[in-house]
């Protein structure tokens, strides 16, 4: 793998579908509002984009290619940054729906969840005393009793008909056997490196964000592929989110940020925006004297196939 000279990538994941709008006024619901803060958030230092769609109207998340049509676009237009497409959607979504979206815009990069689990925040309900929308509530209450499925055959599906139009995976790993599943699909054949591994810490239902975890992560990481062969990538839901990461950035990874993964910016203090976290991260790399991925490095890195090839 080509050595571009240790740069660290900022991947910023902009809405997500676990967090409602509840629990930030900041977190963007519209089209215009992620497309907006999008910008905002590669202008700031983020060379990947991971975005998901909501309805426009309550801010419930949607699998809808209108609706994602109504930002990506121009996202696009406004940036060089590196769109990367959820495939996982929402707990809620059928594989199908995950679909529609990816396989028809073919993106650089899409998310690949590497295992079926459990996947909530439901303990959340009882801290949120007034809801803004009436989805909201049962929404958080009933992933208490979701899957967030990923099978096998999901996951070669995903890998065989994206992976055929030249898009590469965000594998995101939220256990160490989710590791293993990678490696079994290496074995397969149907992965070529550079593989890049998004290691999720603080999800209920996954590990927890514990810094032990993290060396156990790399070093497995380390002996299944070999570091030559993949880049490390760390996100930490919650509050955990600036630390683990930075955390990440030290052991020779790279690091993930966005109101998908956390409404803070510090103690008990919401974001005011995506841009706000990629900026403080930022800042923190750039006092470590780590150099910061631009999205022409960020694709050298991990061998993607460019933004125009992408269906727009
Ligand atoms: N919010 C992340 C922990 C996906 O989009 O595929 C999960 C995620 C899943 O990013
Ligand atoms: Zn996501």
């Amino acid at each position: 793998m080509k050595d571009t000279g240790r740069k660290v990538i900022i991947s910023c994941a902009v809405t997500g579908a676990t967090h409602v709008p509840s629990m930030s006024e900041h977190l963007p619901l519209t089209p215009g509002d992620i497309r907006d803060q999008a910008i905002e958030a590669a202008e700031a230092g983020a060379a990947i984009i991971h975005l998901h769609a909501r309805d426009p109207e309550d801010g419930r998340p949607t699998p809808s290619p209108d609706i994602f049509r109504r930002f990506v676009p121009a996202i696009a237009e406004a940036t060089d940054a590196v769109i990367n497409i959820t495939t996982g959607g929402s707990t809620r979504m059928t594989l199908e729906e995950r679909l529609a979206y990816p396989l028809l815009a073919r993106p650089e990069m899409c998310s690949l969840n590497m295992g079926s689990m459990n996947f909530s925040i439901h303990p959340l309900a009882a801290k949120i005393s007034s809801w803004r929308y009436g989805w909201e509530k049962a929404y958080v209450e009933g992933m208490e009793d979701m899957i967030f499925r990923n099978t096998f055959k999901d996951i070669k599906r995903i890998l065989l008909e994206l992976g055929g139009h030249g898009t590469r995976f965000e594998f995101e790993c939220y256990d160490l056997g989710h590791l293993y599943n990678l490696a079994h699909f290496v074995d397969e054949g149907l992965i070529k490196p550079p593989f890049f591994i998004q290691s999720v810490f603080g999800i209920l239902g996954g590990m927890g964000a514990d810094p032990e975890n993290m060396t156990v992560m790399r070093s497995t990481a380390d002996r299944l592929f070999g570091r030559e062969n993949y880049h490390f990538s760390v996100l930490g839901a919650g509050r955990h989110q600036m630390s683990l990461v930075t955390m990440s950035a030290i052991m020779g990874g790279n690091v993930r940020v966005g109101l998908e993964d956390s409404v803070y910016i510090a103690k008990g203090v919401k974001a005011e925006s995506n841009a706000q976290q990629v900026r403080k991260i930022r800042r923190i790399l750039e006092e470590l004297s780590f150099e910061i991925a631009t999205p022409a490095d960020a694709r050298e890195m991990l061998g993607l196939k460019g933004a125009d090839k992408v269906t727009p």
